[in-house]
């Protein structure tokens, strides 16, 4: 008979080990997880997960968390993503059906940045990246970057996003003006570095927190228009458990579930003045007694900021009526 030894327990050393982590970046099938005991390992996915998770290849996000299975052969198996608490989406570019991307999983704070040279300020993108971080419901700050490079001109863009209700922060990545306003911003939180290629992101990033050692564009490379120098998008943990998240500068910002009639809502300095329209259902166009289009002629709305608003609202309308039936909603997780 034998009674030597404990009794055979699901805690054998046989049995996987499971962790749960953060996803810092994905690939094709693989992605970097950095687990809740420091360690950052690389992940895959068993086949049959793809189709729990959702057959969509972007059923994963950097940022989620996830829990893993550390296999003794030395695999690491993701085998859950956890409840998100935000995701900031795009419509996946280029595909045939309405399919939503999440760029960012769980980030609290959109920092928004936008340079006014190599690339030339485009206030239309600013205002469509805002919208997506308001409708994701993130905190959004707008970074205002190179103003080594344009004179007192910033000045008027800032006082136009500070009179919206935003936080701006003019910064200079080269001469450091800024930064010290701009790590404090985004210390202590998980914040999401999003705008158009070359506007600065990675040197920003590189330039509050110099270890991180992001690549860059090369100065001598700048006249090569449209080149990415970030091409996925990457979480970076700092010691004090700050989590920035660096992103590629997206061309497509396609909207993912937003209506015509919320975008009012997602431009701060209207939402507060729409309970004033005298329609309830008001566009902010035509109608009479508009009290938006009142602030706008009072000066107290920028124009520039409704005419954004005119066009993504022209936007949404005419995607809504050349769109094939959507699919319904995708699968829960
Ligand atoms: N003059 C000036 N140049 C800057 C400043 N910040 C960044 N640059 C330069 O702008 C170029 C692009 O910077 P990146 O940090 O690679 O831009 P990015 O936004 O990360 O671009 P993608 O990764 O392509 O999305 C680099 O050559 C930087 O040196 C700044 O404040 N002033
Ligand atoms: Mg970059
Ligand atoms: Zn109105």
């Amino acid at each position: 008979m034998e009674t030597d030894g404990p009794p055979m327990r699901s805690t054998d050393p046989g049995a996987p080990r499971k962790a749960e982590g953060l996803v810092l970046a994905c690939y094709h099938d693989e992605w970097d997880v950095a687990l809740d005991g420091g360690e950052e390992v690389r992940c895959s996915i068993r086949a049959r997960q793809f189709v729990r998770l959702g057959k969509d290849e972007k059923l994963l996000a950097a940022g989620d968390r996830v829990r893993v299975a550390i296999i003794e052969d030395g695999a690491r198996i993701i085998e859950e993503r956890l409840p998100r608490e935000t995701a900031l989406s795009r419509l996946m570019p280029g595909s045939r059906r309405p399919i939503e991307q999440v760029i960012i999983a769980n980030a609290e704070q959109l920092v928004a940045v936008a340079s006014f040279v190599e690339p030339p300020l485009n206030r239309r993108l600013l205002d469509r990246f805002l919208v997506i971080g308001e409708d994701a419901e993130l905190s959004c700050v707008v970074v205002l970057n190179k103003i080594d490079l344009v004179g007192d001109e910033w000045r008027r863009h800032a006082r136009v996003y500070e009179d919206a209700g935003y936080k701006v922060v003019p910064t200079c990545a080269l001469d450091g003006r800024g930064l010290p306003e701009l790590a404090a911003i985004v210390r202590g939180r998980f914040s999401v570095f999003a705008g158009a290629s070359g506007v600065g992101k990675s040197t920003l990033l590189n330039a509050i927190e110099p270890d991180l050692g992001i690549r860059v564009r090369e100065v001598s490379e700048k006249t090569r228009k449209g080149k990415h120098t970030t091409s996925n998008v990457t979480v970076f943990r700092l010691d004090d458990g700050t989590l920035v998240a660096d992103t590629p500068g997206f061309r497509e910002l396609g909207f993912w579930r937003i209506e015509a009639d919320e975008l009012g809502w997602l431009f701060p300095e209207f939402r507060e003045r729409i309970p004033g329209c005298r329609f309830p259902s008001c566009t902010h166009g035509p109608e009479p007694d508009c009290a938006v289009k009142a602030a706008l002629e009072e000066g107290a709305i920028d124009g520039d900021r409704y005419e954004s608003y005119l066009k993504l609202v022209d936007e949404v309308a005419v995607r809504k009526r050349s769109d094939a039936p959507d699919g319904g909603p995708l699968p829960p997780v």
